[in-house]
């Protein structure tokens, strides 16, 4: 196996919104620690909740910057009780909730130029920051800034093919725009601006690191098809902010050595390399295993749909980030609000509150409903932006309602074509080898699974993959340390353990869905247009 070497291992850190969690895997990819310090319970001086502070307006949503340092503090701390034998980690890496943003005052960097190793990191730059409470990714008061920044680029459309998203207002230039606009000296005073994961290496490099091209792609300002700052997007947000953000990086790109403060505090071999980190959703992707022509689908309270693109297609719905594991591909994330509660839903009223009595349902409906089609919207749905519940018969007349059985299937049928329909609205073809890996609550009950793989026409497969986001860091310092775009990912992380194959598309499958799916397509967009 490349690169092989007995006793070392590598370190993934996820900077979330709850949470900051490490996990180290061995050099056969086994995982060998994990631990986490959540900031509600371990930190209760913050008073957070979930985290976060929503602010009275309910819009605006920050966490404090210094809880994050001392989380790691904690975290290391505990780490080091339990006996983890830091001097063994040959790299590491992490992850952070993406968009969310740190402004490091003038004169930071040299704070972190000179650490003292006797002290905990938050006692020596809880003055670093200009703003002390981060904006994080449920903030939702910028709307004013996109709508600004699409005008000055050219509409939402054009936006978005030059960024990978049209104006969302939690990605990042609409809030540091917001902070231009409010705060000016705090904007002014801000020598770096860092995303919530290039912060967290820069407190293990100790100096500032670049932002990766992947969660970079997560700030309306990123020209992701040339691969650098879209410098009519940095105008439009605030001035001279190519040199508060500095150059973006690759996402496998090894940084350097760790600090000496955690060399002398921890243990850690002065050897240890830093490699990129990036966003939460792109370490899930990298912890996953992804590769060309698979889809991942999260099932959980929302539906989340990972897609590996080769040619993007960015439109107005969905993100395209530049790819984190490799140097020319994208990645898509799509996001659906009517998941699980959804499903749990039709659940509870045809079937009893039973998924076996639901199954059975499920079971004496033919593939393809008769032609009967369900879009379950129960709240403000984001693909598409539309809301409310509405059936069709074969004919596309509407319905007031569904016997119990065609409900069951109709709520599936619909919201698989729905991610179908979007995924290949970005850009994505389901191609002969193309993998579903199915993930979350749903993806233990195998009659979903296979209607999955029938609308697909595609081989499900499960992945029980806990701490996705953490364990991508981990296999990414691994990536990094071997050489980056020198060695494909996917050499890197084949020693993995493989994915159950879960569900086969019938043979009827694709033309049975083929054509739903054109019909689907259609009596969606009138709602949405509605
Ligand atoms: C993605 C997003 C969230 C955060 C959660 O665009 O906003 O998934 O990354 O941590």
């Amino acid at each position: 196996m490349a690169g092989r070497q007995e006793g070392r291992m590598f370190l993934g850190f996820d900077f979330s919104t709850q949470q900051v969690k490490a996990l180290a895997i061995n050099d056969a990819l086994e995982v060998v620690h994990t631990s986490a310090v959540q900031f509600d319970t371990d930190l209760p001086q913050y008073r957070t909740q979930g985290g976060c502070h929503i602010h009275d307006d309910k819009l605006t949503v920050t966490s404090p910057t210094i809880m994050w340092v001392e989380a790691l503090d904690v975290l290391l701390n505990r780490m080091k009780k339990q006996g983890f034998d830091f001097s063994k980690v040959a790299a590491l890496s992490g992850t952070g909730q993406q968009h969310g943003s740190v402004y490091w005052k003038t004169g930071a960097q040299s704070a972190l130029h000179k650490l003292e190793s006797n002290l905990p990191l938050h006692q020596q730059i809880k003055d670093c920051f200009s703003i002390q409470d981060s904006p994080i990714w449920m903030d939702s008061s910028t709307t004013q800034q996109c709508q600004n920044l699409e005008q000055a680029l050219g509409g939402a459309q054009r936006l978005a093919d030059i960024t990978g998203s049209r104006g969302y207002e939690r990605f990042t230039g609409n809030q540091i725009a917001k902070i231009y606009e409010k705060n000016q000296d705090a904007y002014n005073s801000s020598e770096r601006i860092s995303l919530v994961c290039s912060f967290a290496a820069s407190l293990f490099l100790g100096d500032y690191s670049p932002i990766d091209l992947s969660d970079g792609s997560g700030m309306n300002l990123l020209d992701i098809n040339r691969r650098e700052w879209c410098q009519a997007a940095l105008d439009a947000c605030a001035p001279d902010l190519k040199t508060k953000l500095g150059q973006p990086v690759p996402s496998y790109e090894n940084l350097g050595a760790v600090s000496s403060y955690f060399v002398d505090r921890y243990g850690f071999s002065p050897d240890c390399r830093v490699v990129a980190f990036t966003g939460d959703n792109q370490g899930s992707l990298a912890g996953m295993r992804l590769q060309e022509g698979d889809v991942v689908l999260s099932m959980g309270t929302s539906d989340t749909l990972f897609l590996w693109l080769t040619t993007p297609q960015p439109a107005l719905e969905g993100h395209i980030f530049v790819n984190p594991v490799d140097p020319l591909a994208y990645m898509a994330l799509l996001c659906f609000k009517n998941g699980s509660l959804t499903r749990e839903g039709i659940r509870n009223n045809c079937a009893d509150n039973s998924w076996d009595k639901f199954d059975q349902l499920l079971a004496s409906t033919p593939r393809g409903n008769d032609g009967n089609i369900g879009i379950y919207f129960d709240i403000q749905e984001i693909t598409p932006s539309a809301v409310g519940v509405y059936r069709f018969n074969a004919t596309n007349e509407p319905q007031n309602s569904f016997s119990p059985a065609t409900e069951v299937r109709a709520v599936l049928e619909g919201q698989f074509l729905a991610r179908r329909l979007h995924a290949e609205n970005v850009g994505f073809r389901i191609g002969p080898d193309c993998r579903v890996l199915a993930t979350g609550g749903a993806s233990s009950n195998t009659s979903i699974l296979q209607v999955i793989a029938d609308v697909f026409n595609a081989k499900v497969y499960v992945l029980d993959v806990a701490n996705s986001a953490c364990l991508g860091g981990a296999y990414r310092a691994k990536h990094g340390l071997l050489g980056g775009d020198k060695v494909p990912f996917s050499d890197v992380v084949k020693s993995a353990p493989e994915y159950k194959l879960a569900a086969t598309p019938n043979s009827d499958a694709l033309q049975i869905y083929t054509a739903l799916l054109q019909r689907y397509k259609a009596l969606e967009e009138n709602i949405a247009q509605s």
